[in-house]
């Protein structure tokens, strides 16, 4: 490791630990962070502080240092793990994700704009006009989706509203040449109401400001500033300006919509203010009677295929209009999602690969949450947080397992904290949290909330993860008939039913516009089962590449610079697994490799090995290097790879053959000149 982590930084990898306690993890996190050392290693791993300051870590000059190095040859960095991600693609034609957890405000979506922007700086030498294209497209496309998908929440002044998981295609020479995003679950309620003191997506202040800007009023800078940003984004990706302005449209549309109230009168239920379904209608080339209808009535299918229209209650035109202002900027965000996606799709691939280019997946998801009312949608953030920890778990400790067994090395098992419970109690086939909602779906009208329920208790009134007021009356943190909490791990989290029930209603009131409305009566896919569904295709992802992990951490709740607060930083240690991802890695090993190329790197450390050996096996010259530098102790030989127990050995091995490299570089000078 280079001279700026001295001891006095602590130690840059928590495998380093003379012991694994949290006491000495938490110390040498603290250290670390009060050092302005926001990175520290677990083996592969990135443990990331939050800093809420700016620190000089990136830019041009950093990544310079980082390119093209061994993770360990420098001090622990974001650019490491990406070059790591980048080079195994590119060496072994791997795909790779690198995938970034961590609670609400953690900095996950930071540090993918880092990862991003550093993969963008190393690619591309030869200033391929189509590469740089792209490049152009993936790091102007977070800014736009930020503008669309993100808000202030009381957690985080930039909170994402949406996961992302983007798809970046390589060529065979390692530079971008597409990419793709999906985006998952967009919390649209927020278009409608947000907790007190948060905001609603930031488009819609960038767009207002604006506005209040065109017509001579004040606007808040920072929004106004944003809002160039975007459009400067927008243009760049190839967004045509009809298209900028038909978004701009659809935003004001959305706020006159959610500004509609009615009233009932003799003659049935009426709109109050009538201009401003003018106003919806003209800013979605709509026509006004048709706005105006779909407000006030819906379309059923009765019997057979003959379709009436009947009319809305008050309650039921106020759904309505809420589940259509959600409706549009979801598909809103959709579409600017796929426009994107249009513009990315990878071009010119490079047919010696049959048309295969190898990818690199960067994984920035909503991070785990609790409100103190909590709705469907934190329930789907929680659980795919609980899927991810889970992936977690599978990848790093069972894959290191599995891989020492396989290479006959002795292996100790290591007691880990194993969350399936809660993933099955969410997903289980017939008896899942998410079945027994689409049961309830099945039957909307019939099930209340109370039904729905009672039904969870039924099937879950053992389960250690699962409990409601009914099921423990004392416990006044529960309403009747309205809460329920799973305990996720990382927190108890109560969901309130009403907030499911809400949504069903909007679901069978507002079919899919494209759907023939016959068809609607067969049921539709819930938006759980929809969204359990796209986890688990992501997940069958993510597991097929080679994982790489950022593990953010959120240091106070007050988004202070500095201040650490050790109590919620133990929480999330703990809940995260990385003692446990600390004792697997030391039990096991911090660095594996291969016979050949180990000998590649420090072949010229060692008379018997350079510049080739004569000792049969790669493994005996290994073994006969590692016995010269008096490190045989420190390492474990399996069938095809040497096992490196601490990064110090691999420290060493690096200052020898830094001290080597300019000798024999003289050496081969004089040689060619014929001076030797
Ligand atoms: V959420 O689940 O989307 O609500 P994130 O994505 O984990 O959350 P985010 O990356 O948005 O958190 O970080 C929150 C804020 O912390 C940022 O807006 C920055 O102000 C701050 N932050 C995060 N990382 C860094 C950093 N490396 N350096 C400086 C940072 N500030
Ligand atoms: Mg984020």
């Amino acid at each position: 490791m280079e001279e700026e982590e001295g001891p006095e930084f602590g130690k840059p990898d928590f495998v380093l630990l003379d012991q694994v306690t949290m006491e000495d993890f938490m110390d040498n996190l603290k250290l670390r962070f009060e050092k302005g050392r926001i990175y520290t290693y677990i083996g592969e791993v990135v443990v990331s502080v939050n800093p809420y300051r700016k620190l000089p870590l990136y830019g041009p000059e950093m990544i310079a240092k980082y390119q093209g190095r061994e993770l360990y040859e420098r001090p622990p960095h974001l650019y490491a793990v990406a070059d790591a991600a980048h080079k195994a693609m590119k060496r072994r034609a791997k795909d790779t994700c690198i995938v970034i957890s961590g609670e609400s405000g953690a900095g996950k979506t930071e540090a993918s704009k880092h990862i991003m922007q550093y993969i963008a700086a190393i690619t591309n030498p030869s200033q391929r006009a189509e590469v740089e294209r792209v490049k152009d497209v993936l790091l102007k496309s977070t800014c736009v989706l930020e503008a669309f998908g993100n808000a202030h929440t009381n957690r985080n002044h930039n909170s994402s509203r949406f996961g992302k998981y983007m798809d970046i295609n390589f060529d065979f020479k390692g530079d971008p040449t597409g990419g793709h995003i999906h985006s998952y679950l967009l919390e649209k309620s927020r278009v409608l109401k947000q907790h007190s003191g948060e905001r609603n997506f930031h488009s819609f202040y960038q767009v207002r400001d604006e506005a209040d800007h065109g017509a001579g009023k004040g606007s808040s800078d920072s929004d106004e500033a944003n809002y160039q940003a975007v459009i400067q984004a927008m243009k760049v990706i190839g967004f045509s300006s009809d298209e900028m302005d038909c978004v701009h449209r659809i935003l004001a549309a959305i706020l006159h919509l959610g500004n509609i109230q009615f009233v009932e009168t003799e003659s049935g239920l009426e709109v109050a203010e009538e201009r401003l379904v003018d106003h919806v209608a003209r800013l979605t080339a709509t026509p006004r009677d048709l706005v105006m209808r779909s407000l006030l009535s819906r379309t059923v299918a009765s019997g057979g295929r003959e379709l009436i229209e009947k009319d809305h209650s008050a309650p039921e035109a106020r759904y309505a209009r809420d589940a259509c202002a959600k409706a549009i900027y979801e598909r809103l965000f959709g579409w600017i999602v796929g426009r994107i996606n249009e513009v990315m799709e990878a071009r010119g691939r490079d047919p010696r690969r049959d048309g295969k280019d190898t990818v690199i997946g960067v994984l920035d998801i909503y991070g785990f949450e609790i409100f103190p009312d909590n709705s469907f949608e934190q329930f789907c953030i929680n659980y795919c947080n609980e899927k991810l920890q889970q992936l977690f778990i599978q990848l790093i400790l069972k894959q290191e397992q599995e891989e020492y067994q396989r290479e006959g090395i002795t292996w100790q098992n290591i007691e880990y904290f194993n969350n399936s419970a809660i993933v099955e109690l969410v997903e289980r086939p017939h008896r899942g949290v998410l079945a027994i909602l689409d049961e309830a779906c099945a039957s909307v009208g019939t099930v209340t909330d109370r039904l729905f329920l009672q039904s969870l208790d039924t099937h879950h009134r053992h389960h250690p993860h699962y409990t409601s007021r009914q099921l423990c009356p004392t416990d006044k943190t529960m309403e009747f008939g309205r809460d329920f909490r799973i305990k996720h791990y990382a927190g108890d989290v109560t969901v309130c039913s009403g907030t499911y029930s809400t949504d069903l209603t909007l679901r069978s009131m507002w079919p899919d516009g494209q759907q023939d409305i016959t068809e609607v009566t067969k049921r539709p896919l819930t938006a759980g089962t929809l969204f359990k569904n796209s986890m688990v295709a992501l997940v069958e992802n993510l597991a097929a590449k080679e994982p790489y992990y950022v593990r953010c951490i959120k240091p106070n709740e007050e988004k202070s610079p500095g201040h650490l607060d050790e109590e919620r930083c133990r929480h999330q240690v703990a809940y995260l697994g990385l003692l446990e991802n600390v004792r697997v890695r030391r039990a096991g090993f911090a660095s594996r490799q291969p016979y050949p190329r180990f000998l590649l790197r420090y072949k010229m450390t060692c008379e018997y090995t350079w510049p080739n050996h004569l000792l049969g096996s790669d493994k005996s010259a290994v073994g006969a290097l590692l016995e010269q530098h008096g490190l045989k102790d420190d390492v474990a030989f399996g069938h095809n790879k040497l096992f490196i127990r601490s990064p110090r050995t691999l420290v060493t091995l690096e200052q020898s053959r830094a001290r080597l490299i300019p000798i024999i570089v003289l050496l081969l000078q004089k040689a060619w000149r014929g001076t030797l």
